[in-house]
C-alpha cells in the first residue's frame, strides 16, 4: 500500500446528482473521497492533490485532472483519514450525519457542480508536485453507474 490511499468513496449521493437542476449544499458534501494514511508516519498534504477523470462524449478521451489541491495545513496521523467533499466549506453545517461520520478531517473542493462520474467510471487518484513533475502516489478505480448513495471501499485497485 502507498503511503496516501484512497481509501473510500461516495461518488453518487442519493438525491438529484442525475438531473441537471442545480444541486442542494447538502449533497455536493455528500460525494466525496476518502484518503487514509497507511504508513507508520505523520503525513502532509503541502503539495498533494486529489484528481478524477474526466471525459469527452460516450466516456471517449479520459483526461486526468486535478481538482483538489493539498492544503499545509492538514497532517494526518498514521490510520486517520481525510475526506475530500466536493461541495463548499460555507455550507458544512449542513453535512449529513453519514457524510462527517468516519473521516478525521474533512476538506472542500468548493464546487457548485458535481465531480465524481456516475454514467463513466472514475478514478480518483492522488498527485505530488516535485520540482514541477506530477508523480501519483495512489489511484483506484470504480465502474460506471455506482449504486446511488454506496460508500464504495477499496479493494486491490479498485473501489467496489
Ligand atoms: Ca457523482
Amino acid at each position: 500500500m502507498p503511503d496516501y490511499s484512497v481509501y473510500r468513496a461516495k461518488p453518487n449521493p442519493i438525491g438529484k446528482d442525475k438531473s441537471k437542476n442545480n444541486p442542494i449544499a447538502k449533497q455536493l458534501l455528500g460525494e466525496w473521497v476518502d484518503v487514509r494514511n497507511t504508513s507508520q508516519g505523520v503525513l502532509n498534504f503541502a503539495n498533494v492533490s486529489l484528481a478524477h477523470v474526466e471525459y469527452g462524449p460516450g466516456c471517449s478521451n479520459p483526461k486526468t485532472k486535478i481538482y483538489w489541491s493539498g492544503n499545509a495545513s492538514i497532517q494526518l496521523k498514521p490510520g486517520q483519514v481525510l475526506r475530500v467533499h466536493t461541495g463548499k466549506s460555507n455550507d458544512a453545517a449542513q453535512m449529513a450525519s453519514e457524510d462527517s461520520a468516519g473521516a478525521d478531517h474533512h476538506a472542500y473542493a468548493e464546487s457548485g457542480a458535481f465531480i465524481l462520474n456516475n454514467d463513466c467510471p472514475d478514478r480518483p487518484s492522488l498527485w505530488r508536485s516535485v520540482n514541477k513533475e506530477w508523480q501519483e502516489l495512489d489511484g483506484a478505480e470504480y465502474s460506471a453507474k455506482p449504486t446511488e448513495g454506496k460508500i464504495l471501499t477499496r479493494s486491490g485497485n479498485r473501489l467496489v
